[in-house]
């Protein structure tokens, strides 16, 4: 009987958890930018929302759309671009981060397939607390995007 009440105990905690992480991240605008077939990565983006009461901690992503998917940020290093991998991106308690490009990103290593503008692809963020939050990414070309994602693309002059 004992033993019954701690397994009972140890879902419910389970559960408790999943469930605050989850409704805690919300994924808002993402897209992943479309690149020639052969291109060894693809960045994705998004605004990532914590509307929850503790710091959320992105610590991975997966897709079936490519070997690996990594946690990216673009840094100036003496004048030039250069990507540094993220081990985990925190977004503050009631924050948001946007992921953009020439800033923090996702990145898809190793597509499995070409990936053309209108299709989705779908991204699962993963974090630290073991919870997972599914997105459906949008295959954008960046380029004649409406004007809030115009000011995006000034990375790349
Ligand atoms: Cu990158």
């Amino acid at each position: 009987m004992m033993r019954m009440v701690r397994v009972l105990g140890l879902l419910a905690a389970g559960l408790y958890t999943a469930a605050a992480a989850a409704s805690g991240a919300v994924v808002e605008n993402p897209w992943v930018r479309e690149a020639p077939p052969m291109a060894p990565a693809l960045g994705a983006f998004m605004v990532l929302h914590n509307h929850g009461a503790a710091p959320l901690v992105l610590v991975g992503a997966e897709s079936a759309a490519a070997a690996e998917v990594q946690l990216h940020r673009t840094v100036m290093d003496g004048g030039m671009a250069r990507m540094v991998h993220q081990p985990s991106i925190e977004i503050p308690a009631h924050g948001k981060l946007e992921f953009k490009p020439g800033d923090y990103h996702l990145m898809l290593m190793q597509p499995k397939r070409a990936l053309k503008a209108g299709e989705k692809v779908d991204i699962t963020l993963k974090f630290k607390d073991g919870s997972s939050v599914p997105a459906s990414f949008e295959v954008r070309t960046g380029m004649g995007m409406p004007m809030d994602d115009g000011k995006m693309m000034h990375h790349h002059h």
